[in-house]
Protein backbone atom coordinates (compact mmCIF):
# COMPACT_ATOMS: atom_id res chain seq x y z
CA UNK A 1 0.00 0.00 0.00
CA UNK A 2 1.23 3.16 -0.67
CA UNK A 3 1.34 6.37 2.27
CA UNK A 4 -1.19 8.89 1.79
CA UNK A 5 0.55 12.26 1.89
CA UNK A 6 0.76 16.06 1.09
CA UNK A 7 2.94 17.13 -1.71
CA UNK A 8 4.38 20.65 -1.96
CA UNK A 9 6.66 21.80 -5.06
CA UNK A 10 9.13 24.67 -4.66
CA UNK A 11 8.57 23.69 -0.59
CA UNK A 12 12.31 25.70 0.41
CA UNK A 13 10.33 29.05 -1.01
CA UNK A 14 8.63 31.62 0.67
CA UNK A 15 5.28 30.59 0.97
CA UNK A 16 6.49 26.83 1.40
CA UNK A 17 7.99 28.57 4.41
CA UNK A 18 4.67 29.24 6.28
CA UNK A 19 3.04 26.30 4.50
CA UNK A 20 5.07 23.48 5.94
CA UNK A 21 4.48 24.74 9.10
CA UNK A 22 0.64 25.32 9.48
CA UNK A 23 0.41 21.44 7.55
CA UNK A 24 2.60 19.79 10.29
CA UNK A 25 0.66 21.60 13.00
CA UNK A 26 -2.34 20.24 11.81
CA UNK A 27 -0.68 16.65 11.47
CA UNK A 28 -3.26 15.75 8.77
CA UNK A 29 -1.07 13.98 6.51
CA UNK A 30 2.21 13.69 6.45
CA UNK A 31 4.02 16.13 4.01
CA UNK A 32 6.25 15.12 0.98
CA UNK A 33 8.29 18.11 -0.55
CA UNK A 34 10.39 18.83 -3.52
CA UNK A 35 13.20 21.46 -4.11
CA UNK A 36 16.39 22.56 -6.05
CA UNK A 37 17.04 24.19 -2.75
CA UNK A 38 17.24 21.97 0.78
CA UNK A 39 14.68 22.97 3.64
CA UNK A 40 15.98 24.68 6.81
CA UNK A 41 16.50 21.63 9.33
CA UNK A 42 13.35 22.69 11.50
CA UNK A 43 11.39 22.14 8.34
CA UNK A 44 12.93 19.12 7.16
CA UNK A 45 12.22 17.23 10.37
CA UNK A 46 8.48 18.69 10.03
CA UNK A 47 8.24 16.46 6.47
CA UNK A 48 7.76 12.87 5.63
CA UNK A 49 10.15 12.82 2.81
CA UNK A 50 12.56 15.43 1.00
CA UNK A 51 13.12 15.38 -2.51
CA UNK A 52 16.28 17.17 -4.35
CA UNK A 53 15.55 17.88 -7.74
CA UNK A 54 13.55 19.49 -10.19
CA UNK A 55 10.05 19.04 -11.02
CA UNK A 56 11.24 18.74 -14.98
CA UNK A 57 12.31 15.55 -13.85
CA UNK A 58 10.25 12.91 -15.06
CA UNK A 59 12.10 10.30 -12.99
CA UNK A 60 11.56 12.00 -9.68
CA UNK A 61 8.09 12.32 -10.05
CA UNK A 62 7.43 8.67 -11.46
CA UNK A 63 9.31 7.88 -7.97
CA UNK A 64 7.19 9.87 -6.18
CA UNK A 65 4.05 7.96 -7.84
CA UNK A 66 5.45 4.54 -7.13
CA UNK A 67 6.23 5.47 -3.71
CA UNK A 68 2.91 7.35 -2.57
CA UNK A 69 -0.19 8.33 -2.89
CA UNK A 70 -0.72 11.96 -3.23
CA UNK A 71 -3.92 13.25 -2.29
CA UNK A 72 -3.38 16.82 -2.26
CA UNK A 73 -0.39 19.05 -4.36
CA UNK A 74 0.51 22.84 -3.49
CA UNK A 75 2.24 22.93 -6.71
CA UNK A 76 4.49 26.14 -5.15
CA UNK A 77 7.56 25.89 -7.68
CA UNK A 78 8.08 29.10 -10.20
CA UNK A 79 10.38 31.38 -11.83
CA UNK A 80 8.97 35.16 -10.87
CA UNK A 81 8.69 37.87 -12.68
CA UNK A 82 11.55 39.50 -12.61
CA UNK A 83 13.77 36.83 -13.09
CA UNK A 84 11.84 35.57 -15.80
CA UNK A 85 12.00 38.60 -17.74
CA UNK A 86 15.58 37.63 -18.22
CA UNK A 87 15.54 34.10 -19.05
CA UNK A 88 11.69 33.86 -20.76
CA UNK A 89 12.67 30.17 -21.73
CA UNK A 90 14.11 28.98 -18.85
CA UNK A 91 10.38 31.00 -17.35
CA UNK A 92 8.87 29.38 -19.62
CA UNK A 93 10.30 26.03 -18.73
CA UNK A 94 9.91 25.83 -14.65
CA UNK A 95 6.48 27.86 -14.71
CA UNK A 96 4.70 26.11 -17.51
CA UNK A 97 6.30 22.82 -18.66
CA UNK A 98 6.77 22.10 -15.23
CA UNK A 99 2.72 22.51 -14.15
CA UNK A 100 1.83 20.38 -17.19
CA UNK A 101 4.02 17.55 -15.70
CA UNK A 102 2.80 18.16 -12.39
CA UNK A 103 -0.94 18.43 -13.59
CA UNK A 104 -0.14 15.27 -15.86
CA UNK A 105 1.51 13.42 -12.64
CA UNK A 106 -1.79 14.60 -10.73
CA UNK A 107 -4.03 12.82 -13.51
CA UNK A 108 -2.02 9.96 -13.22
CA UNK A 109 -2.46 9.61 -9.28
CA UNK A 110 -5.94 10.50 -9.23
CA UNK A 111 -6.13 7.34 -12.16
CA UNK A 112 -4.16 5.24 -10.07
CA UNK A 113 -6.28 5.60 -6.28
CA UNK A 114 -9.18 6.84 -7.76
CA UNK A 115 -9.90 10.09 -6.04
CA UNK A 116 -9.81 13.28 -7.46
CA UNK A 117 -6.22 14.82 -6.49
CA UNK A 118 -6.78 18.46 -5.37
CA UNK A 119 -4.11 20.51 -6.92
CA UNK A 120 -3.53 24.14 -5.12
CA UNK A 121 -1.80 26.97 -8.33
CA UNK A 122 -0.93 29.75 -6.67
CA UNK A 123 -1.36 32.38 -9.93
CA UNK A 124 -0.84 35.68 -9.81
CA UNK A 125 -1.53 39.76 -10.06
CA UNK A 126 0.64 39.35 -13.00
CA UNK A 127 -1.94 37.35 -15.18
CA UNK A 128 -3.38 40.95 -15.51
CA UNK A 129 -1.99 43.78 -17.90
CA UNK A 130 -3.32 46.99 -18.10
CA UNK A 131 -2.10 48.76 -21.52
CA UNK A 132 -0.78 52.22 -19.24
CA UNK A 133 -1.50 54.34 -16.18
CA UNK A 134 -4.29 56.09 -17.03
CA UNK A 135 -6.62 52.71 -17.82
CA UNK A 136 -5.07 51.34 -14.42
CA UNK A 137 -6.54 54.41 -12.49
CA UNK A 138 -9.74 54.02 -14.28
CA UNK A 139 -9.94 50.19 -14.26
CA UNK A 140 -9.95 50.46 -10.42
CA UNK A 141 -10.81 46.55 -8.61
CA UNK A 142 -10.81 44.03 -11.62
CA UNK A 143 -12.80 40.96 -11.56
CA UNK A 144 -11.08 37.58 -12.57
CA UNK A 145 -12.09 37.85 -16.50
CA UNK A 146 -11.19 41.53 -16.92
CA UNK A 147 -7.54 42.43 -18.69
CA UNK A 148 -6.44 39.07 -18.99
CA UNK A 149 -3.32 40.25 -21.49
CA UNK A 150 -0.37 40.11 -19.06
CA UNK A 151 2.74 41.94 -20.82
CA UNK A 152 5.55 39.43 -19.07
CA UNK A 153 6.52 36.14 -19.15
CA UNK A 154 5.87 34.96 -15.94
CA UNK A 155 2.09 36.46 -16.51
CA UNK A 156 1.47 34.90 -19.74
CA UNK A 157 2.69 31.61 -17.69
CA UNK A 158 0.69 32.02 -14.76
CA UNK A 159 -2.44 32.21 -16.88
CA UNK A 160 -1.91 29.74 -19.30
CA UNK A 161 -1.61 27.73 -16.29
CA UNK A 162 -4.58 28.53 -14.76
CA UNK A 163 -6.09 27.43 -18.11
CA UNK A 164 -4.34 24.30 -18.11
CA UNK A 165 -5.52 23.44 -15.28
CA UNK A 166 -9.02 24.24 -16.21
CA UNK A 167 -8.39 21.69 -18.71
CA UNK A 168 -7.47 19.01 -17.16
CA UNK A 169 -9.96 19.37 -14.39
CA UNK A 170 -12.80 19.74 -16.99
CA UNK A 171 -12.28 18.37 -20.45
CA UNK A 172 -8.97 15.99 -20.31
CA UNK A 173 -8.58 14.11 -23.24
CA UNK A 174 -12.65 14.67 -24.22
CA UNK A 175 -12.44 12.72 -27.13
CA UNK A 176 -11.63 9.43 -25.29
CA UNK A 177 -14.51 6.75 -25.01
CA UNK A 178 -14.58 6.10 -21.05
CA UNK A 179 -14.52 9.48 -19.04
CA UNK A 180 -10.71 10.60 -17.68
CA UNK A 181 -11.75 14.29 -16.47
CA UNK A 182 -12.22 15.06 -13.08
CA UNK A 183 -9.25 12.93 -11.54
CA UNK A 184 -7.59 16.75 -11.24
CA UNK A 185 -9.54 18.68 -8.98
CA UNK A 186 -7.96 22.18 -10.15
CA UNK A 187 -7.84 25.29 -7.33
CA UNK A 188 -5.91 28.32 -8.36
CA UNK A 189 -5.27 31.79 -6.39
CA UNK A 190 -4.29 35.03 -8.16
CA UNK A 191 -2.22 36.10 -5.29
CA UNK A 192 -1.23 39.94 -4.74
CA UNK A 193 2.34 40.64 -4.08
CA UNK A 194 3.21 38.76 -0.57
CA UNK A 195 4.82 40.34 2.74
CA UNK A 196 6.54 38.16 4.97
CA UNK A 197 7.98 39.06 8.05
CA UNK A 198 10.27 35.54 7.88
CA UNK A 199 11.78 35.49 4.35
CA UNK A 200 12.71 38.23 1.97
CA UNK A 201 11.83 37.27 -1.79
CA UNK A 202 13.79 37.16 -4.81
CA UNK A 203 13.12 37.43 -8.62
CA UNK A 204 9.84 39.34 -8.52
CA UNK A 205 8.81 43.02 -9.14
CA UNK A 206 6.24 42.85 -6.11
CA UNK A 207 9.66 42.87 -3.84
CA UNK A 208 9.87 46.61 -3.36
CA UNK A 209 7.51 46.27 -0.25
CA UNK A 210 9.33 43.29 1.42
CA UNK A 211 12.68 44.71 0.45
CA UNK A 212 11.95 48.08 2.13
CA UNK A 213 10.57 46.62 5.43
CA UNK A 214 13.67 44.51 5.83
CA UNK A 215 16.45 46.48 4.74
CA UNK A 216 14.83 49.46 7.16
CA UNK A 217 15.33 46.48 10.01
CA UNK A 218 18.88 45.90 9.71
CA UNK A 219 19.99 49.42 9.71
CA UNK A 220 20.45 49.33 5.93
CA UNK A 221 19.55 52.08 3.55
CA UNK A 222 16.99 51.28 0.16
CA UNK A 223 16.17 53.06 -3.20
CA UNK A 224 12.65 51.72 -3.58
CA UNK A 225 12.93 50.50 -7.62
CA UNK A 226 9.44 51.93 -8.32
CA UNK A 227 7.89 55.83 -7.74
CA UNK A 228 6.07 56.81 -4.82
CA UNK A 229 2.50 56.51 -6.11
CA UNK A 230 2.80 53.32 -7.32
CA UNK A 231 0.44 50.92 -6.28
CA UNK A 232 -0.81 47.29 -6.34
CA UNK A 233 -2.09 44.86 -4.60
CA UNK A 234 -0.72 43.25 -1.16
CA UNK A 235 -1.48 40.35 1.47
CA UNK A 236 0.64 39.29 4.57
CA UNK A 237 1.76 36.44 4.23
CA UNK A 238 0.16 34.50 6.81
CA UNK A 239 -3.22 35.82 5.48
CA UNK A 240 -1.98 34.13 2.12
CA UNK A 241 -1.30 30.95 3.60
CA UNK A 242 -4.77 30.82 5.34
CA UNK A 243 -6.01 31.38 1.77
CA UNK A 244 -4.65 28.62 0.42
CA UNK A 245 -5.87 26.20 2.89
CA UNK A 246 -8.90 27.26 2.78
CA UNK A 247 -9.37 26.99 -0.63
CA UNK A 248 -7.80 23.50 -0.44
CA UNK A 249 -10.54 22.58 2.09
CA UNK A 250 -13.23 24.33 0.43
CA UNK A 251 -16.47 22.09 -0.01
CA UNK A 252 -16.06 21.29 -4.29
CA UNK A 253 -19.68 21.82 -4.96
CA UNK A 254 -19.35 25.73 -3.37
CA UNK A 255 -16.94 26.73 -5.58
CA UNK A 256 -18.03 28.88 -8.74
CA UNK A 257 -15.23 28.98 -10.49
CA UNK A 258 -11.45 27.33 -11.54
CA UNK A 259 -9.18 30.58 -10.32
CA UNK A 260 -10.04 33.39 -7.26
CA UNK A 261 -8.45 37.20 -6.70
CA UNK A 262 -7.98 37.84 -3.31
CA UNK A 263 -6.83 40.72 -1.69
CA UNK A 264 -6.25 42.27 1.60
CA UNK A 265 -4.45 45.80 1.15
CA UNK A 266 -3.43 48.35 -1.29
CA UNK A 267 -0.94 50.98 -0.48
CA UNK A 268 1.56 52.83 -2.63
CA UNK A 269 5.11 52.54 -2.15
CA UNK A 270 4.76 56.24 -0.78
CA UNK A 271 2.26 54.90 1.77
CA UNK A 272 4.48 51.74 2.70
CA UNK A 273 7.22 53.72 2.77
CA UNK A 274 5.59 55.70 5.68
CA UNK A 275 4.53 52.78 7.57
CA UNK A 276 8.34 51.33 7.62
CA UNK A 277 9.25 54.66 8.76
CA UNK A 278 6.87 54.61 11.45
CA UNK A 279 8.08 51.43 12.80
CA UNK A 280 11.50 51.87 12.31
CA UNK A 281 12.59 55.28 12.88
CA UNK A 282 16.10 55.69 11.81
CA UNK A 283 15.34 53.98 8.09
CA UNK A 284 17.04 55.47 4.87
CA UNK A 285 14.05 54.96 2.21
CA UNK A 286 14.89 57.14 -1.33
CA UNK A 287 13.33 56.38 -4.50
CA UNK A 288 15.21 55.75 -7.70
CA UNK A 289 12.68 54.24 -9.84
CA UNK A 290 13.36 51.47 -12.53
CA UNK A 291 11.72 52.38 -15.46
CA UNK A 292 11.67 49.01 -16.71
CA UNK A 293 10.40 47.11 -13.79
CA UNK A 294 8.11 50.39 -12.99
CA UNK A 295 6.70 49.32 -16.37
CA UNK A 296 5.39 45.74 -15.73
CA UNK A 297 4.23 47.14 -11.86
CA UNK A 298 2.30 49.65 -13.78
CA UNK A 299 0.63 47.11 -16.28
CA UNK A 300 -0.72 45.79 -12.54
CA UNK A 301 -4.33 46.42 -10.76
CA UNK A 302 -4.10 48.32 -8.14
CA UNK A 303 -6.93 46.52 -6.19
CA UNK A 304 -8.68 43.53 -7.65
CA UNK A 305 -11.95 42.24 -6.50
CA UNK A 306 -12.36 39.18 -4.18
CA UNK A 307 -15.86 39.27 -3.49
CA UNK A 308 -16.27 35.87 -5.08
CA UNK A 309 -13.46 34.48 -3.15
CA UNK A 310 -15.21 35.40 0.24
CA UNK A 311 -18.66 34.43 -0.95
CA UNK A 312 -17.66 31.01 -1.96
CA UNK A 313 -15.27 29.57 0.15
CA UNK A 314 -15.22 32.31 3.08
CA UNK A 315 -11.96 34.27 2.25
CA UNK A 316 -11.27 36.51 5.56
CA UNK A 317 -8.12 38.08 5.87
CA UNK A 318 -7.00 38.83 9.41
CA UNK A 319 -4.87 41.43 8.61
CA UNK A 320 -5.70 44.78 7.17
CA UNK A 321 -2.69 47.39 5.96
CA UNK A 322 -2.61 48.86 9.41
CA UNK A 323 -2.32 45.76 11.75
CA UNK A 324 -0.52 43.83 8.99
CA UNK A 325 2.59 46.78 10.29
CA UNK A 326 2.02 47.25 13.70
CA UNK A 327 0.66 43.45 14.84
CA UNK A 328 2.64 41.40 12.63
CA UNK A 329 5.88 42.61 10.24
CA UNK A 330 7.05 45.44 12.80
CA UNK A 331 7.53 42.99 15.78
CA UNK A 332 8.35 40.12 14.09
CA UNK A 333 10.86 41.32 11.89
CA UNK A 334 12.45 43.64 14.42
CA UNK A 335 12.75 40.42 16.58
CA UNK A 336 14.20 38.28 13.63
CA UNK A 337 17.34 41.18 13.33
C1 LIG B 1 6.29 38.80 -8.58
O1 LIG B 1 6.56 39.97 -8.28
O2 LIG B 1 6.69 38.25 -9.60
C2 LIG B 1 5.39 38.02 -7.66
C3 LIG B 1 3.96 38.13 -8.09
C4 LIG B 1 3.25 39.43 -8.00
O3 LIG B 1 3.40 37.15 -8.49
N1 LIG B 1 5.53 38.46 -6.33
Amino acid sequence: MRKPVTLITGASGEIGHGLIERLAAAGEMPIITVDLQPLPRDHRDMVDREYLGSILEIHLLERILSEFEVRTIFHLAALLSTRAEFTPLAGHQVNVEGTLKLLDFAQSQGESHGRPVVFLYPSSIAAYGLPDLETKRAAGRLREHEWNQPTTMYGCNKLYCEHLGRYYDAHYKQLAAETLSGKVDFRSIRFPGLISADTVPSGGTSDYAPEMIHAAAQGRPYACFVRPDTRIPFMAMPDAVDALLGLAAADRTALTKPVYNIAAFNPSAGEIADLVRHGFPTAEISFAPDLKRQAIVDSWPEDVDDSTARADWGLAPRYDLARAFSDYLIPRIRQRY
